[in-house]
């Protein structure tokens, strides 16, 4: 293995530690849970990062999910600098918020009016205003491991950099504000029937992740998404899919698609943004014609419907819908890369659980299934570092965390798959 030279990554490092908390301005990115300094970037193309130290790296990351046609895909480019030529931000009107509605809405059949915020945290924020200003009600249900973005009521036995820094509930978050969520175990219909038994009347919504993807990806289990549809439909409580991660990723509906979910709200963020800042939410004209300023549910934004950001997300859901072939394809890469990477660590004698769903994917270092946060967790994280870093000196950019997922993108061909497959070989090797 050729020596990595990373020096101005360091260097940057210690620079931005004495600026910016911890250097970051997103705790995942610190490398917090595997050790060693992060990666400073300087350029990205198709499935491709190419490091200040002018390191190739395969990208597995893909910003956390946006990027599912690879970095600067050249119509999204396109469309951003012809956005920018023009101005960038009115705080009024244009019209590509409605083009990008009118996608958006396409995709998702239950959905009539759609919200345009910043990021998926004032999306899922602002669905839980509307859900407690719609049924006069307080209480909501989230699951255990789920993460819902950064909004205080959401910070409770929350996932991903929560995970990360292993604190799942910050500091900071008022006992009156936390109190009003409730959590269950993910994958557990019985709990969430208890919390309605204890709390009638009282629950305003379940918002949950359909494929949970910040605890690692956990799948939903069989009857789960649909017990829960009627358990909040027999309580009044409205359902609200996260799908900041799976949406227009797991099918062009994304998971509300895939498995069927007749949800209340959906939140959306990531790719709906094609790699700018946007989050969204949207659901049936009677809910969200709750919201300001035709309702009373309050929800604004100076950059909301920001014009560059609306143009990404227009190009980007323009291009998926231009190629036919593009779920099946990472469904198939997908799969390649799960099987392959199962037949690596069985070949270096490293016990994996491999939870995958579509694009989406998560090595776990055990042998017992991953369920909910309590199997996630009993995953061997020095292991997880260890395989890590043995990826990254070989030239891939795995998430840095064990409660993450790899997201494959469309620019992610055959021969990358495999060098994927190659090197995690070589990193499994290096595990025990
Ligand atoms: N799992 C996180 C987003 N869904 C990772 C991104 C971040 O927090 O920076």
């Amino acid at each position: 293995m050729a020596t990595v030279t990373t020096d101005r990554s360091v260097a940057l490092f210690e620079r931005a530690l004495a600026l910016i908390p911890g250097g970051v301005n997103s705790p995942v990115r610190a490398f917090g849970s595997v050790g060693g300094t992060p990666r400073f970037i300087a350029r990205a193309r198709g499935c491709y990062l190419w490091d200040v130290d002018g390191n190739r790296l395969i990208d597995a990351v893909g910003s956390w999910g946006p990027m599912i046609l690879g970095h600067a895909h050249p119509v999204v480019l396109e469309a951003v600098s012809s956005a920018l030529a023009s101005g960038t931000s009115f705080g009024a009107p244009t019209e590509l918020e409605s083009e990008l509605a009118e996608r958006v809405l396409e995709r998702y059949p239950g959905c009539q009016r759609v919200r345009f915020v910043n990021s998926g945290t004032e999306a899922t924020m602002s669905a839980l205003r509307l859900a407690r200003g719609a049924t006069g009600r307080d209480l909501t249900v989230k699951f255990e491991g789920n993460y819902h973005g950064h909004a205080d009521a959401l910070l409770v036995a929350a996932g991903s950099g929560a995970l990360t820094t292993g604190v799942p509930s910050s500091d900071g978050v008022p006992e009156a504000v936390a109190g009003t969520t409730l959590v269950a175990p993910y994958n557990d219909l019985d709990a969430v029937a208890a919390l309605f038994e204890r709390f009638p009347d009282r629950i305003a919504a379940v918002i949950l992740e359909p494929v949970a993807g910040n605890m690692g990806v956990v799948p939903p289990a069989a009857g789960f998404l649909e017990g829960l549809r009627d358990l909040t439909r027999s309580h009044d409580t409205l359902l609200i899919a996260d799908e900041v991660m799976t949406g227009f990723r797991l099918a062009p509906g994304g998971a509300v698609e895939r498995y069927g979910i007749d949800a209340d709200l959906v939140c959306w963020g990531k790719i709906v943004g094609g790699g700018l800042p946007v989050g969204a939410y949207g659901g049936p004209a009677e809910l969200m014609d709750q919201i300001s300023p035709v309702g009373r549910v309050y929800q604004a934004g100076t950059l909301s419907g920001n014009p560059l950001a609306m143009a990404a997300g227009v190009a980007t859901l323009g291009c998926m819908a231009d190629l036919p072939d593009l779920y099946c394809t990472l469904e198939r890469r997908g799969a390649a890369l799960e099987a392959g990477l199962l037949e690596a660590a069985r070949g270096a004698s490293v016990a994996v659980t491999i939870n995958r769903v579509g694009s989406m994917l998560t090595v776990f270092f055990t042998d017992i299934p991953v369920v909910d946060l309590p199997s996630a967790r009993a995953a061997d994280e020095a292991a997880f570092g260890r395989w890590f870093h043995g990826l990254l000196a070989r030239g891939v950019y795995w998430p840095p965390s064990p409660f993450e997922a790899a997201f494959l993108s469309y620019a992610h061909e055959d021969a990358e798959v495999e060098v994927l497959i190659e090197t995690a070989a070589a990193a499994f090797c290096e595990v025990t």
